[in-house]
């Protein structure tokens, strides 16, 4: 890997961005790499992943000195949307640990993840207004979802950059951390661990299917996914232990 590093430890795959000379900007090659990690970490049986930055940043965004050039095909081909797809729809929880630079494509990215851990020197926004163009890895469909149409407006038009405590406030992370966000994460990516997967990897799906949908469509699918929990070994399990008074020993099958 030229761009990123990838390590694996007690279940938990960690992808780090490894460009820290340019604020980790995302260029096609790294997103590349991104798309090949994702298949290890389906390989692996990971049960939990985090992404974070080389150094001081997250991500700056896409690399603009590659886009610079680009006619409208190329463009459109640049596609970071099918990896950040992928990432959003592993069966597992994805932390993405924020300092500093969290911009454009990086926020993009962030957003693809179930949960944004921050320190308190975080800067978050989707600035692609000020470059002549507009967010194109999901900004303008995730973030309305996220914090709500008029504040994803703000950031999306105005270009803004918003600190740390505006994001917790506005919904856009779930945890500033004073100390370091990757203890934060990895220290929640372990209870997690800890719990069935088949259970976590059913409430993911429910939740990510019902965004996009009605009401009565989502409360329809969580009803099929929750009684197929109903024949895994670890609903047996998880109900078994809380009636013997002991800790439950999942297996996730
Ligand atoms: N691309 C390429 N290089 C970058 C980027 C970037 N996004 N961000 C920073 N760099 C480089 C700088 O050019 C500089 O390189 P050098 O040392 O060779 O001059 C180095 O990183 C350090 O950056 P600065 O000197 O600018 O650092 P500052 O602390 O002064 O400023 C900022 C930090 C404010 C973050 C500033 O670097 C900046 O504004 N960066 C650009 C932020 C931006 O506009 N991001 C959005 C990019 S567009 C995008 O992400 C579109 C996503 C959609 C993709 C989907 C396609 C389908």
């Amino acid at each position: 890997m030229k761009y990123l590093k990838y390590e694996f430890e007690n279940q938990i795959a960690t992808i780090t961005i490894n460009r820290p000379e340019v604020l980790n900007a995302l260029n096609s090659g790294l997103v590349s790499e991104l798309d090949s990690l994702i298949d290890r970490v389906i390989e692996s049986r990971t049960r939990a992943l985090v992404i974070v930055g080389e150094g001081k940043n997250f991500a700056a965004g896409a690399d603009i000195v590659e886009m610079m050039d680009l006619n409208p095909a190329q463009a459109r081909d640049f596609g970071f949307s099918p990896v950040y797809d992928r990432i959003e729809a592993l069966p597992i929880p994805v932390f993405a640990v924020i300092r500093g630079f969290a911009l454009g494509g990086g926020l993009e990215l962030a957003l693809a993840c179930d949960f944004r851990i921050l320190s308190t020197d975080a800067k978050l926004g989707l600035p692609e207004i000020k470059l002549g163009i507009m967010p194109g890895a999901g900004g303008t469909q995730r973030l309305p979802k996220l914090i709500g149409l008029g504040r994803a407006r703000e950031m999306i038009f105005f270009g803004n950059i918003v600190d740390a405590q505006t994001a917790l406030t506005w919904g856009l992370c779930e945890r500033v951390v004073d100390g370091d966000p990757e203890e934060e994460a990895m220290s929640m990516a372990k209870k997690i661990v800890e719990k069935s997967p088949c259970a976590v990897e059913a409430a993911k799906k429910s939740i990510n299917y019902g965004i996009d949908r009605d009401l009565a469509s989502g409360l329809a699918y969580e009803a099929v996914v929750w009684g197929d929990l109903f024949s895994t070994s670890d609903q047996k399990e998880g109900m078994k232990a809380f009636h013997e008074k002991r800790k439950p020993q999942f297996t996730g099958k």
